[in-house]
């Protein structure tokens, strides 16, 4: 099988990573002239463990090269971004889409499969991408096959789970669902689950939208026990212990590229009826000020205070920063002065040794990454380099009872 994917980045790379490696030719297409290069030379431009060796070995093997401009292939995946529009809704923006789907049109044959993976607002396909091949004389569902297959990875783990999880397979129509089911049977051993488009597509973005919003219910917690007195961390611990309860865990705030962008594809759908999701937005957006006022708290208002805040990535064990919560943090307390230094070993490339000069004359700590290596930390001896030894732990990662020199706080404490 031939195949074309546009699009060489978080998605785009490892999904060519897992065809080539299983017996596909795949050609790979990205505007970008530096990552192709790159790409060619058997390197990669992003952080994804086990990714590096495969794409250097499908390299080496001639299964898999990158390069400018498409080519005939028997199926086309699309894996562009799709990012909010500036507009009030936040809606969903199908530029990139629209622009890869016309960038194969002339190469597009009868009896071709093109599948998007991108994750798209309700009813893209249908309106928006149907249209630009029917367009030039091609019926969907009978010369050519048009499906969206939205990936539901996680960064960090792409590889295991983009053959283990289960797959969403909506075609336009039922055939466009079957020639899409036979492309992924190729390595994927989850369950293949068949659907149309427009099902497809919304079960995507409500995926992250349940998890924007249980975590919104938990952020929301924090501040309303803040408010009783009451610990919350203890109170989501209890409330979960009953069989039919999982509160998700309270933060700084929800980063990344899918939560906190795909609940406003469906909201800017239906603004009237989507109220809840666009409150849980609103909340976790307000977390980043929520950290940066009990920091204030914490260090007694005194700008000239150094604050040392772990963790840049929007997640824990992994250098990706964007729309991280701890960038909007950092930038509140910037923006009023504050002294703020920052150690975050995945983004910065900084080792322990450098925690010497960062925390000297430090007044706090603060926790805003769940990095499995601020779990190791003697904080006893980081307390001893410290003008203050205190530190807020935002992820509840540190376990309070281990450290006696270092005075340590997170959300189940009243500040
Ligand atoms: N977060 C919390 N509390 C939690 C869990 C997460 O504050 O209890 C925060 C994280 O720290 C991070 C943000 O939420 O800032 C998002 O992290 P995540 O691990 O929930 O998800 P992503 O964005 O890395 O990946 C999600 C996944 N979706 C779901 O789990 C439903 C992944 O499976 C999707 O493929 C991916 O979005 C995507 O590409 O859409």
């Amino acid at each position: 099988m031939k195949i074309c994917i546009i699009g060489l980045g978080y998605i785009g790379l490892p999904t060519a990573a897992m065809f080539s490696s299983n017996g596909c030719d795949v050609l790979g297409v990205d505007l970008n002239r530096n990552i192709v290069n790159l790409i060619n030379n058997g390197s990669i431009h992003i952080h994804e463990p086990g990714l590096k060796e495969i794409i250097g070995e499908s390299i080496k093997q001639g299964t898999f090269k990158a390069q400018l401009i498409p080519k005939s292939a028997d199926v086309f995946i699309i894996s562009v971004p799709t990012p909010n529009k500036e507009d009030e809704y936040l809606s969903c923006d199908l530029s990139y889409v629209i622009q890869a789907c016309k960038s194969i049109v002339q190469y597009v044959q009868k009896g071709n499969i093109i599948i998007i993976e991108s994750t798209m607002a309700p009813r893209s396909t249908e309106d928006y991408l149907k249209p630009i091949f029917e367009d030039i004389g091609l019926k969907v569902g009978k010369d050519i096959y048009l499906a969206h297959c939205p990936e539901r990875v996680l960064p960090g783990n792409i590889l295991f789970e983009l053959v283990n999880n289960d797959r969403i397979i909506g075609g336009v129509t039922s055939s466009c669902t079957n020639k899409a089911a036979k492309v992924y049977e190729v390595f994927v051993k989850g369950n293949i689950i068949k659907t149309n488009a427009k099902v497809a597509e919304m079960s995507k973005c409500v995926e992250n939208t349940f998890r924007d919003v249980n975590i919104a219910l938990a952020n929301e917690l924090v501040k309303i026990c803040n408010k009783l007195d009451v610990n919350s961390l203890d109170v989501i611990e209890i409330a979960n212990k009953h069989p039919r309860v999982n509160i998700l865990n309270p933060g700084p705030g929800v980063g990344g590229h899918c939560l906190a962008v795909d609940p406003y594809f469906i909201y800017s759908k239906a603004p009237e009826e989507a109220k809840l999701i666009k409150a849980a937005r609103n909340i976790n957006l307000n977390m980043p000020k929520f950290v940066a006022d009990k920091i204030k708290i914490l260090t007694k208002y005194d700008r000239t205070s150094k604050v040392v805040i772990f963790g840049v990535s929007y997640k824990g064990n992994i250098g990706d920063i964007r729309e991280s919560p701890s960038l909007k943090v950092i930038d509140i307390l910037k923006k009023e002065k504050y002294n703020v230094e920052v150690y975050d070993p995945y983004v910065n490339n900084q080792q322990l040794e450098n925690l010497e000069t960062i925390l000297r004359e430090a007044s706090l700590i603060t926790i805003l990454t769940d990095h499995n290596s601020f779990k190791n930390i003697n904080y006893d001896d980081l307390a001893k380099l410290m003008k203050n030894p205190l530190l807020f732990d935002t992820r509840n990662i540190i376990n309070k009872e281990r450290f006696t020199r270092m005075k340590i706080l997170n959300y189940g404490d009243i500040i």
